[in-house]
């Protein structure tokens, strides 16, 4: 991926911190094109005839980080597939506008190559990784909440989200996981002054009224 058209965003923050929401939000306004490892993995669970169903199952349901190399390939994929969509998007723009509009019309209309990459890196081997097969990011949305406040969420969306990860057990081993191996991640980024921490405990629109403010200073 040339660094010169992929711009990488990732979005980190404990489980029920609100990254999906938010991402939506940027999708919307920005738009952003997102990719949540989490969703990947998942689809990649139940897709027919996966070679890695079974172990991803297992890894969720048990709050573990899934080996890097079956989410780093998920992840490097759906970048691909989102960049030749956008191509042939522009292709067929330019063929349907007169030569004089070809210029730039269009161009990052369906996100172009601006990525949020949600829920992940969650541990320092796949950050390196990541940054030495595809690319480094550009800066970290890390959205910070109390456990407590994470937990009722997730009690709460678990009455009807069919997540086999949102029941109390699981959602403990989350915590720990967070805790003992994804956060090293935040504080790596910290150190190259890449983190913008947003409070993530207010209502959805509070969050992404800061997130909005914090971005428009970071990117311009
Ligand atoms: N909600 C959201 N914002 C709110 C707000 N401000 N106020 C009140 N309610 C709010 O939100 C969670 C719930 O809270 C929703 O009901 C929402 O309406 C409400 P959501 O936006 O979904 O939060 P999010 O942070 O995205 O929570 P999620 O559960 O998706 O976080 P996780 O990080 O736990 O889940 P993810 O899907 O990223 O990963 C799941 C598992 O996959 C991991 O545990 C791991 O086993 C595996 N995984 C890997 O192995 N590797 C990876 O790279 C990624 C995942
Ligand atoms: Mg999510």
């Amino acid at each position: 991926f040339s660094p010169a058209d992929t711009t990488v965003i990732f979005v980190l923050g404990g489980p029920g911190a609100g990254k999906g929401t938010q991402c939506a939000n940027l999708v919307r306004e920005y738009g952003f094109t997102h990719l949540s490892a989490g969703d990947l993995l998942r689809a990649e669970q139940d897709r027919p005839g996966s070679q890695f169903g079974d172990l991803i199952r297992d890894h969720i349901k048990n709050g573990l980080i899934v080996p890097m190399e079956v989410t780093i390939k998920l992840l490097e994929n759906a970048m691909r597939e989102s960049l030749d969509n956008n191509k042939k998007q522009q292709q067929s723009n330019n063929e349907k506008n007169s030569p004089v509009a070809t210029t730039s019309a269009g161009a990052g209309s369906a996100g172009g190559g601006r990525f949020l990459i949600d829920g992940f890196p969650r541990k320092l081997d796949q950050a390196h990784k990541f940054e030495e097969s595809v690319c480094a990011a550009r800066m970290v949305l890390f959205f910070d909440c109390p456990e407590a406040v994470m937990e009722e969420r997730l009690l709460e969306r678990g009455k009807t989200s069919g997540r086999a990860d949102d029941n109390a057990d699981s959602i403990r081993k989350r915590f720990r996981t967070f805790v003992d191996t994804s956060m090293p991640v935040v504080e790596y980024y910290a150190a190259q002054a890449k983190v913008v921490k947003i409070d993530a405990t207010p209502a959805p629109d509070h969050v992404f009224a800061a997130t909005r403010a914090c971005l428009a200073e970071k990117l311009g």
